[in-house]
């Protein structure tokens, strides 16, 4: 058992970590204010799909020059060269052993690009449901990404990130008919844990519903 005192401590220097986590994002949110652009983070466990659900809507979108992608990532930058074959810019951010990126990680990049060249910034969380509750990154909207491969009980299980998400994507939906799951489960699950959450649908395999999300994303008014 640890002593009480090196308990609390430990306490303490996780909000101090949350609370500089929180005064960088908001000035990353600034940033992002200043100049007109639409951030957006996608969050999801491992393989739910969100790479290729950003693959999906950068196909969609027109402009690919206006485009930004961060992708965070343990090690590689297999992400990031597939988004680059959609013919976007892309930035690689290795976390190592940390299982998010923080605000820090973001204002780093933010520090190396022109931002007055882009219009969208997307950022790739690593995968993970848990780790990104606590670091947010100053971006308009999250967005977090279930598939129904993960399980009927993956929303509720994870009630933390879906409050704090404004957008909820329950993907992989082609596989509807050999998944033994009720998706109006999931859905319910995440009205109830956070009634403002809009909930797409939605297979990035086949597209279904990837035009509704974009045009949504696209014509939102942000700021
Ligand atoms: N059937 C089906 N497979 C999908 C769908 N979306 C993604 N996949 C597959 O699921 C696997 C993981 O997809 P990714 O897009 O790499 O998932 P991710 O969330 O980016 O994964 P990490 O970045 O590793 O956390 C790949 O084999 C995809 O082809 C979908 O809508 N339907
Ligand atoms: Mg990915």
């Amino acid at each position: 058992m640890p002593e009480k005192g090196t308990l609390s401590r430990i306490i303490e220097l996780n909000e101090d970590l949350i609370e500089n986590n929180n005064i960088i994002a908001a000035h990353n949110k600034e940033r992002f204010i200043k100049n007109k652009i639409k951030s957006f983070e996608i969050v999801g466990a491992i393989g739910a799909g969100k790479t290729s659900i950003l693959e999906a809507i950068i196909n969609i979108l027109p402009k690919k020059d206006e485009i930004l992608v961060i992708n965070g990532d343990i090690t590689t930058r297999i992400d990031a060269d597939r988004i680059e074959k959609c013919g976007v810019k892309t930035i690689q951010i290795n976390t190592g052993r940390e299982c998010a990126l923080n605000s820090y990680h973001i204002s780093q990049v933010l520090n190396d690009v022109s931002l007055n060249d882009y219009n969208y910034i997307f950022i790739e969380n690593v995968g993970n449901l848990i780790c990104p509750s606590d670091f947010i990154l100053g971006v308009e909207k999250r967005i977090i990404v279930v598939s129904i491969t993960e399980g009927e009980w993956v929303i509720k299980k994870h009630p933390l990130l879906f409050k704090m998400s404004d957008i909820v994507i329950i993907n992989k939906i082609d596989l509807l008919d050999i998944i033994d799951i009720e998706i109006e489960d999931m859905i319910n699950d995440a009205k109830e844990i956070n009634p403002n959450i809009r909930i797409f649908t939605l297979s990035a395999k086949t597209g279904v519903n990837v035009e509704e999300l974009t045009n949504i994303l696209v014509e939102e008014k942000i700021h």
